[in-house]
């Protein structure tokens, strides 16, 4: 079971992904504009085809006025080089997405990874591709993306070139769909329901319901006055009220918790799940706000920390 605690904090749990979901833009980097949807780092140059490193021509053009990468590592043995994308990437379910990339690499020992980052410390990676042959000339790789949130990260440790890359892209493509996702749990709050296998802790200061956005803003005017299911002040969200159950203002060092009364089993051993919430702080200068996420065993017994991690804490001011 879950348990999630927090102090001054309201929030949405496990937002639901894809219905309601904004359709992904797609991503593209060919280098004759400056490229803002992937960050690059300092391992790598750009040029054209009229100060070879070593092509006399990128992709995008194919002659000598187009731009492209160049890979120039300072990197040490054992660092990585990464160019990762800017932004999420939230591919849906009814199309399908694909990473494409075109490169040119003489080294045979040299190995570029193609990874998904998962998590919001990026902490739960995936290896989709390993890209080993040499070229001759451009070529291109296409990776077929999941439906999923995710950073993309072409990653290398090689400590000498040279590899080139030109037109990065993460766009809609032709293919069978992906997988849908699996979901355990799921609410948005829109419904009066929702709540029914949540319980807000008695025997706390405060207590977490749910409420309209434009309710809430009544209350709070630092309250956000949409939600993130909807956007609209028609929306509800769970949050914790500033005044406790007996009407008093801010308790210091006052909680409030609440509990999924839902037992999950994990058991299968090629899956992986997450936990997914939308949060929102506020009144941010007045008050400090610490959110929790705990587990509890199913005996009951033993209580886990889940978030956020312990040795990179959020300061939720
Ligand atoms: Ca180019
Ligand atoms: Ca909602």
């Amino acid at each position: 079971m879950f348990f999630l605690y927090s102090a001054l904090t309201l929030l949405s749990l496990l937002q639901r992904h894809s219905a309601l979901r904004q359709s992904q833009l797609a991503l593209k980097c060919d280098f004759e504009t400056a490229c803002t949807d992937f960050v690059i780092d300092n391992n790598w140059g750009s040029t054209d085809g009229f100060h070879p490193h070593p092509l006399a021509y990128d992709h995008t053009y194919l002659n000598a006025t187009g731009h492209y990468l160049f890979y120039e590592p300072t990197l040490q043995p054992g660092e990585f080089s990464r160019i990762t994308t800017k932004s999420y990437v939230e591919s849906p379910t009814d199309k399908l997405m694909c990473l494409s990339l075109w490169y040119y690499k003489v080294r045979i020992a040299m190995s570029v990874y193609l990874v998904l980052d998962r998590g919001d410390q990026n902490d739960i990676e995936q290896q989709v591709m390993v890209i080993q042959n040499t070229t001759r000339n451009w070529t291109q790789v296409t990776v077929p993306l999941p439906s999923e949130r995710f950073r993309i990260a072409i990653s290398l440790n090689y400590t000498a070139g040279p590899l080139l890359l030109d037109d990065l892209s993460v766009d809609y493509c032709l293919g069978p769909l992906p997988q849908p996702q699996k979901t355990l749990y799921q609410c948005d709050f829109e419904d009066a329901n929702d709540t029914y296998n949540i319980q807000s802790l008695p025997y706390y200061p405060y207590a977490w319901t749910r409420i309209k956005a434009s309710d809430a803003l009544q209350k709070e005017a630092d309250a956000p006055p949409v939600d993130y299911t909807l956007g609209t002040a028609e929306g509800h969200y769970y949050w914790l009220d500033f005044n406790d159950k007996d009407g008093q203002k801010q308790i210091e060092g006052g909680a409030g918790y609440f509990r999924i009364n839902k037992t999950f089993h994990f058991t299968a051993e090629n899956e992986t799940y997450c936990l997914n919430f939308q949060y929102f702080t506020f009144r941010r200068n007045t008050y400090y706000s610490y959110l929790n996420v705990f587990a509890l065993l199913e005996d009951g017994n033993e209580l886990h920390h889940l978030w956020p991690p312990r040795n990179n804490e959020h300061g939720y001011q």
